[in-house]
């Protein structure tokens, strides 16, 4: 499961390259903090076509695919796996709508409306249930068990 030794849920969290080279990764972690969660281990890492296509395979057919890869392998992503209790719908909801101009009007102090730009651009990734959780956390942190987090801080 997605579940860490602490028993608490845990989810994967991306700040996108937008959010990297924008400079917003501080701003991002200090309101992930503030809410309380644990970030059990992140990693600063260019994703090749095949990783960003895989990652998002889910959305293979969908028309916006092909810009999505380019966006996303655009530069560095920080990829983060957090931990609390309900992580992955909390982060969903720390994070906001997908589209950040729609964001900006319902969820305006939301992560993508902060620093988000439109449906594409918009900072920073969570996953969607917990099944994807856990699919993302192996993804990107094949060697992640429970009590055995020391040692995986990678870095680009
Ligand atoms: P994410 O997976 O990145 O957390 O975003 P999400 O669940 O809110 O949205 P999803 O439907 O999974 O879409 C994945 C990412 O694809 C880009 N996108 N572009 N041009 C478009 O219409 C469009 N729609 C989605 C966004 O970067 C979105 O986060
Ligand atoms: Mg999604």
């Amino acid at each position: 499961g997605n579940n860490g030794a602490s028993g608490k849920e845990r989810t994967l969290a991306m700040v996108k390259p937008d959010g990297v080279s924008g400079s917003y990764t501080e701003e991002i972690k200090r309101i992930i903090v503030e809410a309380s969660f644990n970030i059990v281990n992140e990693m600063l890492t260019q994703l090749d076509k095949e990783a960003a296509s895989a990652f998002y395979d889910e959305h293979s057919s969908r028309s916006f695919f092909p810009d999505l890869v380019a966006y996303m392998t655009s530069g560095p992503v920080l990829v983060m796996v957090l931990e609390k209790t309900d992580a992955v719908s909390d982060w969903r909801g720390l994070i906001g709508p997908t589209d950040a101009r729609k964001a900006k009007i319902s969820h305006p102090r939301s992560i993508r409306a902060l620093y988000g730009k439109d449906s594409q651009r918009n900072c920073v990734h969570g996953s969607d249930s917990t099944s994807s959780a856990e699919r993302e956390i192996k993804f990107f942190f094949k060697d992640l068990v429970s009590g055995d987090i020391a040692s995986q801080h990678d870095e680009l």
